[in-house]
C-alpha cells in the first residue's frame, strides 16, 4: 500500500507559490527536533521582542552552586536565542533579572515575598518590583532548586509570550517525586521503545559524558521531573555491579545540578544471581547482609542515591513468593536496608496470575490487604487502570484502598497500546481523565489525584511515574508530537490541576508557532487524537485487541478473552453475575458500574457483557454503535491530517513533512484497525457491516498480508 500524504496530494495553488517565494525563505528549515521545547528561536514578533529586550539586558545570581550556575546558563542560551544577543551577567543584585534564594535576599525586599510559612523547598516566586524607579524581575527560590524551577518557569512566560508587567507568581510542585521510569536495558535495546536505541551508553560511561545526557536533564528538569529510573524494570542483576554503579555514579553527577535524583530498577534474585549464595529468601541472614552491604556500597559511591524500583513476582520476574513469602516480606527487608541511607523503594503493584480467571483483579486482590502493612519508604507503584496501559480502562480500585500506603500512581508515556511512535495520541487527555476520576473514597468526591497527591489520605510520600519515551534518535521520541506526552506528564506530575488545553498550548508555543490560529488549530487536533485513537483501536471499553507480542496493529482473534465476543454479543462480564471486578469499587460506583444503564458507554464492554442488538444512547445498536465508532475514529484522523494541512505555513518544512507523512501513515493504520476489527467480528457475530459505512481498504486477503508485514517490521518488535 502506498500511502500518500493529504497534502502532497493537492495541486500547488496559487497561494501556494507565493508562499513558496516569499514566506518559506524566512522559517526556519529542516528543525532536527532535538531542541525539544527549548528551542528559544529568536522573537519575531517586535514589539515583544522590544519589550523583552529593554527588560533584559542584564541579569544577576545570588550565590554559585551547580545548580545556580546551571539556572545561570540556561538565561544566557535561553535569552541569548530569543533575543540574539547577550544577556550580560553582572555582579549580585545590580541585574534587571535577580535569580536568588529567598535567605540571600535584602531585608527591605524579603517583606514583599510573604512567606507562608513554611514555603515549599522546591517552590519558588517571580516578581516584578518597582526599585529606585526601576524595574526588576526576581526570581526567588527556597532552595538553589526552586530558582532553577523559576528560571525554567520565566523563560516559558517568554517562550510563550506572557507578559513581563506585573509579574506575580508563586509556584509549587503538588507531588513529591516526579518520575521518569526508563524501560532500557543494558544492551542498550528499550522494551516498549520506540525511538531507538537507549540514550544511555553504558559501554563509554563513566569517562565519557554525552551531551544528551546534559540536555536530557535540562528537558526533564524544566517541566520539573526530579527523579529517573535509568533502566528497565525487568532488570538485569548486572546493574548492581560495581562496573556499572560507577557508570551510575557520573550520571548521578550529570543529573545532581538539575535537581534531578537516580533510581535504579533491581532484580529481586540478584544475591544469588551475583554472589555464591544460593537463596534470594529476604528472611535469611545472609541475604540481608548481601543487601546491606551492596546498599552501603552503592551509597559511598552515591550519597545522595534515591533508592529502588521493583517488579517482583511479576511476568515471570522474581520476587519473595518464590520463598513462600509476601510483598510486604520482600519490600520491607528491602527498605530497612535503604532507609539506613535515607532512601526510598518503590515496589510494583502490577501482578497477574495468568491462569484463567479475570486478571485486572489481581492487583486490588494481592495489596488491598497489604495497606499499612509496609515500611513508611516504601511506596506502592500502580498503573493507572487495573489491567495494562490499555486505551481506556477505569482507574485501578487500589486508588482509594491504600488510605495507609504511599501509593504512586504509574502512567506510560511511550505508546505501547495507542499507536507506537507512528501515530498522533495526546496522551494529556488519558492522564487528566484519569486523575480527574471519582474514585468515591469514604462515599465522597475523591479524585484520583486527590488520592495521588495525599490531600485526602494524607500519605506521608507521594509521586508520580511515567515510562519514558525517549531514545536515541535525534528528535528524542520518533514522532514529534510524541515529544508532547513526555513535556505533558512532567507538567501535570508537577501540578494536576493543570488543563490538557493549557499545557498543549504551552508546549506548542515552544514548539512549533506562535500564529495564533495555527495553535489553536493544532490544540484542536491534539485535544481530539486520543478519542480518535480509542474510537479506532478499542473503543467503547474494549481491550487487548492488539497483536500479541509487539502489540502493534490489530489481532482481535488472537486473545478472544479479553473482549469474549462469539455470535450472542461481546464484552467482558466484570459484573456480579461475572467475575465481579465492580466489588473491588467503593459505593456508589460499585453500583454504576453494575447497573448497565448506568454505566459509561465507554467503559461499557469493560464491564458488560451484551448482545449485540442491545440499545445504545445513540438510538443504535450495540453492533451499529461499534461500526459507528471504528468509522468515526478513521474520520477523526482525516480531519487531522486536514488541520494539519491548514498550518502548513506556520510550520518548519521538516517538522510538517514528517508529521504530514506520519499522519497519513496513521490514517492508514487507523483503517486497517477499523477494517480488521469489524471484520472479524462481523464473522463471528453474523452481522453485516451498515452500508452507510465505508467500504473496507482491507479485505481479508489484505489484512493477512498487512499482519504477516507487522510482524516483520524490525522497529515494531519488542526489544527485550
Ligand atoms: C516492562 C506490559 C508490557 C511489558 C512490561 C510490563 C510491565 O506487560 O508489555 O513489556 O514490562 O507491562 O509493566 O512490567
Amino acid at each position: 500500500m502506498i500511502i500518500s500524504t493529504t497534502c502532497s496530494k493537492r495541486s500547488l495553488c496559487f497561494s501556494g507559490i507565493l508562499f513558496l517565494f516569499t514566506i518559506l525563505p524566512f522559517l526556519s528549515r529542516g528543525d532536527d527536533g532535538y531542541r525539544l521545547w527549548l528551542k528559544y528561536d529568536k522573537i519575531t514578533d517586535t514589539a515583544y521582542y522590544s519589550m523583552c529586550q529593554q527588560h533584559l539586558q542584564t541579569f544577576s545570581i545570588v550565590g554559585s552552586s551547580k545548580t545556580l550556575q546551571v539556572a545561570a546558563k540556561e538565561i544566557k542560551k535561553g535569552f541569548g536565542g530569543m533575543l540574539a544577543t547577550n544577556i550580560k551577567e553582572v555582579s549580585s543584585g545590580d541585574g534587571q533579572l535577580i535569580l536568588t534564594k529567598y535567605k540571600d535576599l535584602h531585608t527591605h525586599l524579603k517583606k514583599q515575598f510573604r512567606q507562608d510559612n513554611p514555603f515549599h523547598e522546591e517552590g519558588y516566586f517571580i516578581r516584578s518590583i518597582e526599585e529606585e524607579g526601576k524595574r526588576k524581575i526576581f526570581i526567588v527560590g527556597q532552595e538553589d532548586i526552586g530558582v532553577l524551577y523559576g528560571t525554567f518557569h520565566f523563560l516559558r512566560t517568554v517562550q510563550t509570550r506572557g507578559r513581563l508587567e506585573g509579574l506575580s507568581i508563586r509556584n509549587a510542585p503538588k507531588l513529591q517525586w516526579r518520575m521518569l521510569n526508563h524501560w532500557d536495558n543494558l544492551n542498550r535495546t528499550v522494551e516498549r521503545g520506540y525511538a531507538g536505541q537507549s540514550i544511555w551508553k553504558w559501554d563509554e560511561l563513566p569517562d565519557k559524558i554525552d551531551e544528551r545526557y546534559i540536555d536530557y536533564a535540562r528537558a526533564n528538569s524544566s517541566i520539573g521531573i526530579n527523579a529517573v529510573a535509568v533502566n528497565n524494570v525487568n532488570a538485569s542483576p548486572h546493574i548492581l555491579t560495581q562496573e556499572y554503579l560507577e557508570k551510575l555514579a557520573a550520571l548521578a553527577d550529570v543529573f545532581r545540578p538539575y535537581g534531578i535524583r537516580l533510581f535504579i530498577s533491581i532484580n529481586f534474585a540478584s544475591p544469588t544471581a551475583l554472589s555464591g549464595l544460593s537463596t534470594a529468601d529476604p528472611f535469611e541472614p545472609a541475604v540481608q547482609r548481601w543487601w546491606n552491604n551492596k546498599i552501603d556500597e552503592i551509597y559511598t559511591i552515591m550519597p545522595d542515591f534515591a533508592g529502588f524500583l521493583v517488579k517482583a513476582n511479576s511476568e515471570g520476574q522474581p520476587g519473595p513468593q518464590d520463598y513462600g513469602r509476601t510483598h510486604v516480606d520482600g519490600a520491607n527487608v528491602l527498605a530497612r536496608s535503604l532507609a539506613r541511607h535515607n532512601g526510598i523503594l518503590i515496589w510494583r503493584a502490577f501482578v497477574y496470575e495468568n491462569k484463567g480467571n479475570d486478571r485486572v483483579k489481581d492487583p486490588y486482590d494481592e495489596f488491598a490487604s497489604l495497606d499499612g502493612q509496609f515500611l513508611p519508604n516504601v511506596f506502592v507503584q500502580t498503573k493507572n487502570g487495573p489491567l495494562d496501559f490499555q486505551p481506556r480502562e477505569p482507574h485501578s480500585p487500589l486508588f482509594g484502598a491504600l488510605a495507609s500506603t504511599s501509593q504512586m500512581m504509574e502512567f506510560q508515556i511511550t505508546q505501547e497500546y495507542t499507536g507506537f511512535s507512528t501515530h498522533l495520541v495526546y496522551l494529556a487527555k488519558l492522564y487528566k481523565e484519569v486523575l480527574d476520576s471519582n474514585t468515591y473514597t469514604d462515599g465522597q468526591q475523591a479524585s484520583v489525584a486527590q488520592i495521588v497527591d495525599g490531600t485526602l489520605q494524607g500519605q506521608s510520600m507521594t509521586g508520580m511515574a511515567g515510562v519514558s519515551n525517549i531514545g536515541d534518535v535525534q528528535n528524542w521520541t520518533g514522532h514529534l508530537f510524541a515529544q508532547a506526552n513526555w513535556y505533558a506528564f512532567g507538567r501535570l506530575a508537577w501540578d494536576h490541576e493543570l488543563s490538557s488545553k493549557q499545557i498543549a498550548k504551552e508546549w506548542i508555543e515552544m514548539t512549533l508557532t506562535h500564529e495564533p490560529k495555527a495553535v489553536e488549530t493544532i490544540v484542536a487536533i491534539m485535544e481530539g487524537s486520543y478519542e480518535h485513537m480509542v474510537n479506532y483501536m478499542m473503543p467503547l471499553g474494549l481491550t487487548v485487541l492488539s497483536s500479541e507480542g509487539h502489540h502493534y496493529g490489530p489481532q482481535p482473534w488472537r486473545r478472544t478473552g479479553f473482549h469474549n465476543a462469539n455470535k450472542e454479543g461481546i464484552g467482558y462480564n466484570r459484573t456480579s453475575t461475572g467475575s465481579n471486578a465492580v466489588a473491588q469499587y467503593t459505593e456508589p460506583l460499585q453500583r454504576k458500574y453494575e447497573q448497565v444503564e448506568t454505566c459509561p458507554e465507554a467503559l461499557l464492554l469493560w464491564f458488560h457483557h451484551l448482545p449485540w442488538s442491545y440499545q445504545m444512547q445513540s438510538g443504535r445498536t450495540l453492533w451499529e454503535e461499534l461500526c459507528f465508532k471504528y468509522n468515526d475514529g478513521v474520520e477523526g484522523v482525516r480531519q487531522m491530517q486536514q488541520q494539519w494541512c491548514a498550518v502548513r505555513q506556520q510550520i518548519d518544512t521538516a517538522t510538517f513533512e514528517q508529521v504530514d507523512r506520519l499522519l497519513a501513515e496513521q490514517e492508514d493504520e487507523a483503517v486497517w484497525w477499523r477494517d480488521a476489527c469489524l471484520e472479524y467480528f462481523s464473522q463471528v457475530s453474523k452481522l453485516a457491516i451498515p452500508a452507510e459505512y465505508e467500504v473496507p481498504r482491507y479485505k481479508e486477503e489484505d489484512l493477512k498480508k498487512k499482519e504477516k508485514q507487522s510482524q516483520n517490521l524490525k522497529h515494531y518488535s519488542v526489544a527485550r
